[in-house]
């Protein structure tokens, strides 16, 4: 048995912010694999708690005493298991004794180190041979909101999707010309651009929300003719971070303006049909499940998707499926704390037609383990950016996979 795990070490190890967050190695008798936890600025109220009280150091200390000793002796393979071990420790509903950050690095660790014991790539461990189909790119090429400071667009993120590409390294060029594209022409029309960039490395500029639609709709025409695909366009607006609750109002500080839930509803469909958008996120807040059950209903051949709504937790989802509210929801494996879990909320969504959205965070590593993950779970899309380290690891690792996969690999197919 080689995949037995002899050790489980844990330590601080820094994100693509320059924060400290905890990565950790499992050991097996014949290899080890590796995981650290990324972290969001936009975090849902559903999500799990990150660290349990005493941070980072205490999450650690938690792990060397509770948790390392328990997991040692068990098959890396056997994943469910250890996911099963991790919350029989933790006993909360929201890991905040170990903490969610130290669960989901375990968890994704343990699947590395078989894989890596076994001397396969991660996605093949996970489901085998038959795994040949690659996500779409989406591609995060300009931010707003939580992700950016002063007068920037209060929509948090200016999504590319590919629609026509005919394969995943062809799609990753189109949205890296987007990416290019996009930055001569926000020097034409942003008098204060600087060539800024988020976390996620999307463009920073001074725009107002839909003025930054306008330059993102020539970018994405000029690089579809220029290759001759289909490049289409989504938002994330991570509708929590505007709503003031106190007013029941979505509060627009870059327009100067405020809306009410209806008015909200009204923008967003005539967006969607201004700029034909084929991907909206967030765009109501978190408890909104009415509205996104309206605007699913509305918004035909648009994919409605749920981030904070879910936080890819299979309970909410099974609410949000009964009344059809989204057709798509976001998997982060943080939000959650294990692959189990995760892997959970992608077969639900399945079962009832929403599409999975396998997705970096803004606090990243330069960990490609969603791009396994996006293959594995048989996700169509792929969120992440389109430069910066932490986000080119993971299409960098598609490119790999799709060479690795050769004539058998092609482009999944879009829910739409
Ligand atoms: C989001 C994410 C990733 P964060 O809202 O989708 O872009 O942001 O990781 O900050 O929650
Ligand atoms: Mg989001």
């Amino acid at each position: 048995m080689s995949a037995i795990i002899d050790d489980v070490i844990a330590r601080k190890v820094f994100d693509c912010r320059g924060d400290e967050t905890i990565e950790i190695d499992v050991v097996t008798v014949t290899s080890y694999g590796r995981a650290s936890a990324p972290s969001g600025v936009s975090r849902g109220r559903a999500e799990v708690v990150p660290y349990p009280e005493g941070g980072i150091d205490e999450a650690i200390k938690k792990v060397d005493e509770l948790i390392a000793p328990e997991v040692v002796g068990m098959d890396a393979s056997e994943q469910r298991e250890v996911d099963e071990l991790l919350h029989s420790i933790d006993g909360t509903r929201d890991f905040s004794k170990i903490g969610g950050n130290a669960a989901f690095a375990i968890s994704l660790a343990t699947a590395d180190a078989a894989a890596s014991s076994y001397g396969l790539p991660i996605f093949q461990q996970l489901s085998g041979y038959l795994a040949e189909e690659l996500p779409y790119p989406l591609g995060n090429v300009m931010s707003g909101g939580k992700h950016a400071l002063g007068r920037a667009p209060d929509v948090q993120e200016y999504l590319v999707l590919p629609i026509g590409a005919p394969s995943f390294s062809d799609a990753a060029k189109a949205n890296a010309l987007v990416h290019r594209k996009l930055k001569d022409l926000l020097e034409d029309e942003d008098p204060t651009f600087v060539g800024g960039k988020s976390d996620e490395g999307a463009w920073v500029c001074s725009l107002s929300n839909e003025g930054a639609l306008e330059v993102l709709m020539k970018a994405c025409e000029g690089s579809s003719k220029e290759l001759g695909l289909e490049i289409k366009i989504g938002l994330d607006l991570a509708a929590s971070t505007l709503w003031n609750p106190k007013k029941g109002l979505y509060e627009y500080k870059r327009d100067g303006m405020t809306r009410s839930p209806e008015e909200q509803l009204e923008f967003v469909l005539s967006l969607i049909k201004a700029y034909d958008l084929i991907y909206v996120e967030d765009p109501f807040h978190e408890d909104s499940f009415d509205e996104f059950v309206e605007l699913t209903k509305e918004a035909k051949g648009c994919l409605i998707c749920g981030d904070d709504l879910f936080a890819t937790n299979r309970n909410r989802l099974s609410y949000g499926v009964k009344r059809r509210a989204a057709n798509s929801l976001i998997i982060k494996v943080n939000q959650v704390g294990t692959l189990t879990d995760a892997w959970e909320a992608v077969k639900l969504a399945k079962e009832n037609k929403y599409a999975p959205v396998i997705s970096h965070r803004s606090g990243d590593t330069i960990d490609s383990h969603i791009a396994h993950l996006a293959v594995a779970f048989n996700c169509p899309i792929i969120k992440t950016g389109v430069v910066e380290g932490s986000r080119i690891a993971k299409i960098n690792e598609l490119i790999r996979i799709e060479e690795l996969l050769g004539h058998r690999a092609r482009l999944a197919r879009l829910p739409l």
